[in-house]
């Protein structure tokens, strides 16, 4: 008799099935994007024991908690700074950020301009459902105007950042926008920032019906599938300055910025060495090669 063989989804091995289920609301887009960045690790071929993910908090800071990698489920709006720090100290490492419009725009929002100025090499994946959603729905930086939230029932007047815009001009190597109606483009801009040095930028708009699309009466899941198809165009190269949102108008995606910029510890040796000359040892270097640096490794 043949051998009955169960089907595996070729995400499941990068999931903690221990902590299944998740905290996800049904239609919730933040576990699509989870599915294209699995495939995007895959197709990478990344060494995945150099791997390391950074949440902040949020419902999309669960991520890194759901994922089998190395995990930091950090405080609010600090997944930035800690995984600055992850990186200088472990250079080899490829350290993604995964989190919130809110947690990397509000309360994180300077954490995240100064790692983009300084070109830190990170891949920050922010996952923008245009609200803080885990704490109710309020309004949040990226929120458009006359989209009615828990603190603006009569609809936000306030102006919403362009992420892109944002990173661009703080100084981001690497800039793209999808939907999570666009799985396989996301899943490919998440695959080309393991290959790209610097601070690189992947903006996801993503669906939460239980507190945006409610609330705006914009549906369910399905229906923020259909407005994402409907709504967007993809622009390879636009410039950043014309890719704002509004609530119901149209949506630009595509890879906005790809660019070349001398990173933040290339910056830092080429200054220390043309100053202190051989007396410069780079420490994390010394770390990944402790022979490198003399007959005991000291
Ligand atoms: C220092 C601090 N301030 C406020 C909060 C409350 N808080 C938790 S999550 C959150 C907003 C999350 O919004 P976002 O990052 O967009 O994530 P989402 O839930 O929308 O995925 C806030 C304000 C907190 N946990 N810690
Ligand atoms: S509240 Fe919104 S963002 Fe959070 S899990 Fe539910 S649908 Fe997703
Ligand atoms: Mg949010």
């Amino acid at each position: 008799m043949s051998e009955v063989l169960t089907p595996v989804n070729p995400v499941e091995p990068f999931l903690r099935a221990e902590r299944m289920p998740h905290i996800w609301c049904p239609g919730c887009g933040i576990g699509t994007t989870v599915n294209s960045f699995a495939r995007a690790l895959i197709e990478s071929k990344v060494d995945l024991d150099r791997v390391a993910i950074v949440s902040g908090i949020g419902c999309t800071g669960r991520v890194a908690g759901y994922l089998k990698l190395d995990s930091f489920h950090t405080t609010h709006g600090r997944a930035i700074p800690f995984a600055t720090g992850l990186k200088l100290a472990n250079p080899a490492l490829q350290v993604v950020v995964y989190s919130g419009d809110g947690d990397l725009f509000a309360i994180g929002g300077n954490h995240l301009i100064h790692a983009a100025r300084r070109n830190i090499d990170l891949k920050v994946i922010c996952v923008n459902n245009l609200i803080y959603a885990m704490t109710g729905g309020q309004t949040a930086p990226t929120t458009p105007g006359a989209a009615i939230t828990t603190t603006a029932p009569y609809g936000v007047y306030e102006p919403a950042f362009n992420l892109p815009a944002l990173a661009e001009a703080a100084g981001a190597s690497y800039v793209a926008r999808w939907t999570t109606f666009h799985v396989r483009q996301m899943a490919r801009s998440m695959q080309e920032v393991f290959a790209k040095k610097g601070f690189c930028f992947i903006e996801v708009l993503s669906p939460c019906p239980t507190l945006y699309q409610r609330r705006n009466k914009m549906g369910d899941g399905l229906d923020a599938m259909k407005f994402y198809k409907e709504h967007s165009r993809t622009r390879n190269g636009a410039p950043t300055g014309e890719v704002g949102l509004t609530r119901d108008g149209e949506i630009v995606v595509g890879k906005f910025v790809d660019r070349d910029r001398p990173e933040f510890r290339d910056l830092m040796r080429d200054r220390f060495t043309h100053q202190l000359g051989d007396r410069y040892v780079d420490d994390a270097e010394m770390a990944e090669h402790p022979h490198c640096g003399g007959e005991d490794g000291a």
